[in-house]
């Protein structure tokens, strides 16, 4: 691998109109590699540091012209001129300049940025496609395309809190294709926008990921709405199309108690609830069941849904292998939902993902609710073999940015489906 020529990055701005980080990395040989990096709205306690500037007077506290400022000073001066034999060997020295277990004086951020630009910069100098480069990091020898889990409502921290929950997601399971995925997909969220038209009197107005967001009266509202879409659509719930969930209960969870359409749930009786659901519906997964630090009712929990239902750790787990292991240790989770920067950089990801694969975990592999138009996710879920990918509702450029890579890459490699 040719040595790190030079480092450099600019303040760019996410979905949501956010500042965020574009990085590029060239190497001696010339190639380069750039790419930005995403932030979360309704982010686990455990997630390793973002850098904001704090500044109350531009964009309110979320700039990000110190972790700029750290790629073109610091980090250009410690690495420009360097060898590095592989991804890990970056990811290592970029850890240790920043000398923090949480990234906190750097940013995972900034390091993400330039751990994504590196990576990108590698590809191209081996002339290989940004996949095939992911999945020589995992020791994969057949990448493959995921499933998906495609937000179809929204609630919670995207949507305002109109209702608790954060995301019901659509999984069209059954398709044998990508390209017939989506075009379910697309059929389900059309009947979605006629039932909420007829039913709340309201256009399509969408959330931070794209998907629906009427006045839902509450959780079961919500949930039986989505199956109505998928009816409507000429689909049989459950067979052709499944949901899943996204519950994000930490973001409703206050001294003890889950604060659920109007009611105050015990743990006991969010997993009672949750067991309701998942009998009543067509659900597949369950994530972030709940809160991010109730370690018993996880368990509870996963004890007491079917072993076919996922019971998919995200701000319980942070992509966060001393959490990932805890979670083995105490049996309270059956899945990893895995976002980079959660932790930082690919190795660590790369590490929690091993971690969860060793114990029989799925992988869904996930975007943030603020995204750019980067599509280097796809990437991912294809070259670590994700089961899943889930990168919110095909609306918005920057979600379909990542579902028309996948599709690029379905239509040049002679990859299989996830079974
Ligand atoms: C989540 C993500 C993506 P955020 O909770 O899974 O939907 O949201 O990026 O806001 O954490
Ligand atoms: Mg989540």
């Amino acid at each position: 691998m040719p040595a790190i020529q030079h480092l450099h990055a600019l303040e760019i701005l996410d979905s949501r109109g956010r500042p965020t980080l574009w990085a590029t990395c060239t190497l001696a040989d010339g190639t380069a590699g750039s790419g930005s990096v995403p932030s979360g709205a309704s982010t686990g306690q455990a997630e390793a540091h973002e850098l904001r500037d704090g500044d109350p007077a531009r964009y309110g506290g979320y700039g990000c012209r110190q972790a700029v400022q750290h790629v073109n000073t610091t980090l250009n001066a410690a690495l420009r001129g360097q060898h590095f034999e592989s991804q890990a060997a970056l990811d290592a020295a970029l850890s240790a300049l920043d000398g923090t277990p949480n990234k906190g004086r750097l940013g995972a951020n900034t390091l993400l940025a330039v751990s994504l630009a590196f990576a990108r910069a590698s590809a191209a100098a081996a002339g290989q496609p940004l996949y095939a480069y992911f999945a020589g990091l995992a020791g994969v020898t057949t990448p493959a395309l995921p499933r998906l889990m495609v937000n179809l409502f929204s609630g919670g921290k995207h949507a305002g809190g109109q209702v608790a929950l954060q995301d019901v997601l659509i999984v069209p399971h059954h398709a044998a294709r990508l390209e017939d995925a989506l075009a379910m997909v697309y059929a389900v969220y059309q009947a979605a926008v006629a039932l909420i038209a007829e039913q709340y009197g309201m256009r399509p107005l969408t959330a931070d990921e794209g998907g629906l967001a009427p006045a839902f009266p509450d959780e079961r509202t919500m949930l039986a709405d989505a199956v109505r879409a998928i009816e409507r659509a000429g689909y049989v719930p459950g067979t052709q199309m499944a949901l899943a969930v996204d519950v994000a209960a930490s973001h409703f969870y206050r001294a003890g108690h889950y604060h659920l359409g109007g009611q105050a749930l015990t743990g006991a009786q969010m997993v009672a609830q949750i067991a309701d659901w998942v009998q009543h519906y067509p659900l597949i997964s369950v994530e972030d069941g709940l809160a991010e630090d109730d370690w018993a009712h996880w368990a509870q929990l996963r004890q007491t849904l079917p072993p076919d239902v996922l019971t998919l750790g995200d701000d319980l787990l942070c992509t966060n292998s001393t959490r990932i292991q805890q979670a083995i240790d105490r049996q309270a989770a059956g899945a990893l939902l895995l976002k980079v920067n959660q932790i930082g950089t690919f190795t660590e990801a790369l590490a929690a993902l091993r971690l969860a694969r060793a114990a029989g975990w799925p992988i869904v592999v996930s975007a943030r609710s603020g995204e750019t138009e980067d599509h280097w996710l796809a990437d991912l879920a294809v070259g670590w073999r994700a089961d899943y990918i889930k990168v919110g509702s095909i609306q918005q450029s920057e979600r379909l940015a990542k579902y028309n890579r996948l599709l690029w890459i379905a239509a040049t490699a002679p990859f299989a489906r996830q079974p």
